[in-house]
């Protein structure tokens, strides 16, 4: 039987969801619009005031939050609060330009644990599991949050962090871990490590695993829970509203919930702004109704989502997110056609291929180029020039049916491809070397 963390608000009616986004919104509104200057500025360039916010209704009235506006503020632009109420804080990865600060106190600490709870509940877990966190501890969100979800069910927690691949499958096996917290890439790498040793994913007693933190595709999902013997529910979630647990899978797989009473979301077309009716393909924009140290109101995440209102047969009434296809910013257009590197994940793991590729992007003679780099694996083996010549034609064939482009396809050795143990860097586009 379902089992939920908090059956009254995941399975309330949309009119109480309605009820609850509304008066929470009206008083967050009006906490941002008193505490942080800098976004009181921008509603007052719109002409609105927290007097014009009556319910998610007057939601569209509000400015977007963009990731400039987290730079331009940085470092404390949008603290909410005193710096003595802060807590803690997180940190996103980024490599270029600055990073983005979130700000938690104690309440909004406890609201996410609770938020990771619900997803680890509604895969699986009970006081009675062991989690092993094997997301990065420290600034990264990742293993802080699921950490603290894992404490609030009362599951024994194992704080492993990423990495140490041997000693992950040791404690695992020594502690009996029963759910694996980690990057899908990692999942995958930890699944290809336990092979490579001779163990069976029977030997294991992992039941299930929650992965996040980048895209990944159902065809990677299989893969997973095959190498694992598991059932691999996926959880999402950013920095800028606190980190993992803004939506999370149930047993049907069909979309993540999202924790509706911390969060509105939107869909909007990223070139103009504009709300898209229910059902269509857009930028997740989100609002967060509790987070006062680092409260975001319309917060533009970049990541290309479509929205399911239908009912969801586990009993929770939460609106679904699909799987993002990616960040608008990951995808590439490559001779004018826009492309997902999840669009080629995909067709690599149907073809028996293994996750392990490397796809590189260029301009030659005015003309864009577009380079995918796969580990042959010992299913997929030739020994002959000609045989792999073949295979890649094939595989170059399989993918040119997915995208409309001709790619030119690589077949390397096996390992010669870095493994990842946090979120997965598989683009390298020299284009923008240049640029
Ligand atoms: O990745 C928070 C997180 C940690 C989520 C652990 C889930 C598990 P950031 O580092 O700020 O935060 O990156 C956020 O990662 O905007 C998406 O583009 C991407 N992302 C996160 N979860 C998923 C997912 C954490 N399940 C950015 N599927 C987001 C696809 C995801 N993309």
């Amino acid at each position: 039987m379902e089992r939920y963390f908090s059956e009254n608000v995941e399975c309330a009616s949309r009119e109480e969801i309605t009820k609850i986004q509304s008066e929470k919104l009206v008083a967050q509104v009006k906490h941002v619009y008193d505490n942080v200057p800098y976004y009181r500025k921008k509603m007052e360039e719109k002409g609105v005031t927290p007097d014009d916010i009556k319910g998610i209704e007057d939601l569209h009235k509000l400015p977007f939050i963009c990731k400039d506006d987290l730079k331009d503020a940085y470092p404390y632009g949008f603290l909410g609060v005193p710096k003595s109420e802060v807590s803690k804080i997180h940190s996103t990865s980024g490599t270029t330009g600055k990073r983005v600060i979130a700000y938690y106190t104690k309440e909004d600490e406890d609201i996410w644990y609770e938020c990771c709870a619900r997803a680890l509940t509604a895969a699986g877990a009970t006081k009675e599991d062991v989690v092993q966190v094997a997301y990065g501890y420290g600034l990264f969100t990742g293993a802080s949050g699921v950490d603290g979800g894992a404490h609030a069910i009362g599951a024994m927690t194992v704080p492993m962090s990423s990495g140490n691949t041997d000693r992950q499958i040791t404690f695992m096996r020594d502690l009996g871990s029963t759910i694996l917290c980690c990057t899908p890439s990692y999942a995958a790498y930890i699944g290809e490590t336990i092979a490579e040793m001779g163990i069976k994913p029977e030997e294991l007693t992992l039941k299930s695993g929650v992965f996040g933190a980048e895209p990944w595709t159902e065809a990677m999902r299989k893969e997973i829970e095959a190498s694992l013997g598991i059932k691999a529910y996926d959880i999402y979630g950013l920095t800028e509203l606190g980190g993992p647990g803004v939506s999370y899978e149930c047993y049907e797989q069909k979309g993540m919930h999202i924790n509706e009473d911390h969060y509105i979301a939107e869909i909007i077309n990223p070139e103009t702004g504009e709300v898209l009716p229910d059902g269509e393909k857009g930028e997740l924009v989100f609002t967060s109704l509790d987070k006062k140290g680092f409260p975001m109101l319309r917060y533009r995440t970049k990541d290309i989502c479509v929205l399911n209102k239908t009912k969801c047969s586990c009993g929770r009434t939460f609106v679904r997110m699909a799987k993002p296809m990616g960040r608008s910013d990951d995808m590439m257009i490559i001779r004018g056609v826009n492309v997902f590197p999840s669009q080629i994940e995909t067709v690599l793991l149907q073809e028996g291929y293994k996750p392990n590729y490397r796809i590189e992007v260029d301009r030659k003679n005015n003309t864009d180029t577009l380079d995918i780099y796969v580990e042959l694996n010992s299913e997929k083996f030739s020994d002959t020039v000609k045989g792999l010549e073949i295979q890649e034609k094939s595989l170059a064939g399989a993918i040119k049916t997915m995208l409309g482009i001709n790619p030119k396809v690589h077949l390397v050795p096996e390992k010669s491809i870095a493994r990842s143990e946090g979120k997965a860097v598989r683009i390298v586009d020299k284009r923008k070397l240049i640029d």
